[in-house]
């Protein structure tokens, strides 16, 4: 993608994310139908298909070869990242933004042929937008964020994981996962992925683990952690499948290796 193209996509996409966003705390007061998906806790609102179908709508009407992959239905259904492809979780966090009414993402990225060009996540009420076009630099706001530090020993990191991946789990030694956690610095859980993703390129927080994201959860971080020269991968390393749900370490590459190799057991 040239950089006059890549420019205007991300002028349109900046501008629908804050728009999208002014929606969101517009009708933050106003009563919400709250269901459920996966489980009793993997909550979806109106607001959530709203936002989704209003990017839906746009893209289509903007770019009407471009493809969407997106968590509320409004999206294709793909089977390749051929071609421009957006990404977008219209609000990453539901059960903060169900609960608290804070601590919610917009995340959007587009992709070119499977490599991320621009990547969106929008902190709605903090009104803190991270923002990246591939090799011209990561931001929060107007702010240029650093090159990751390199080195990090373990004990000195803040460490972000679901609580719930440290107790008996089907995929993962949950065991080692708490060695993990008695070996860091602390640990923080958000509660949106998104906004995980983007502390990590922020440099706040030095490394991030799920055993559970949806290419939604993570296109836009994946794209913001890579420009500060970070690395995201399938928990075990593998490289990332942004066409299915997935484990998912970001960090650095030398915190990579010393939790995947030491503290990651898959069964
Ligand atoms: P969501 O809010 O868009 O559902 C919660 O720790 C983070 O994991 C959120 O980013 C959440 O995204 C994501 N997530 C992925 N799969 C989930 C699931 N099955 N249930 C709850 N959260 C899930
Ligand atoms: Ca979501």
């Amino acid at each position: 993608m040239d950089r006059k193209e890549r420019n205007q996509l991300y002028e349109h996409a900046k501008n629908w994310v804050l728009e999208a966003g002014g929606f969101i705390r517009e009708s933050l007061d106003k009563p919400l139908t709250i269901n459920t998906k996966s489980n009793a806790n993997d909550l979806v609102t109106e607001m959530d298909r709203n936002i989704e179908k209003y990017f839906a709508e746009n893209i289509r009407s903007h770019y009407p070869t471009h493809k969407l992959l997106s968590e509320e239905g409004f999206g294709d259904d793909l089977t390749t990242l051929d071609g421009t492809v957006w990404i977008i979780d219209p609000i990453d966090g539901t059960m903060n933004f169900v609960h608290q009414k804070r601590n919610f993402a917009i995340s959007l990225a587009i992709y070119q042929d499977g490599v991320g060009e621009i990547g969106l996540i929008y902190n709605v009420m903090e009104d803190i937008l991270y923002h990246v076009k591939k090799g011209e630099g990561a931001y929060r706001n107007e702010t240029k964020l650093a090159t990751l530090k390199k080195h990090v020993n373990l004990e000195e990191c803040i460490l972000l994981i679901n609580n719930i991946w440290s107790c008996e789990n089907a995929r993962i030694n949950h065991m080692k996962i708490q060695e993990l956690i008695k070996k860091v610095r602390g640990t923080r859980s958000y509660g949106s992925a998104a906004l995980e993703f983007a502390g990590v390129a922020e440099g706040i927080l030095d490394a991030y683990i799920s055993i559970q994201l949806h290419p939604w959860d993570l296109a836009a971080g994946v794209i913001l952690v890579e420009e500060v020269g970070g690395i995201t991968t399938q928990i075990d390393g593998k490289p990332l499948n942004l066409l299915t749900e997935s484990t998912a370490f970001s960090g650095n590459h030398l915190i990579k290796d010393q939790v995947i190799n030491e503290y990651i057991e898959l069964k």
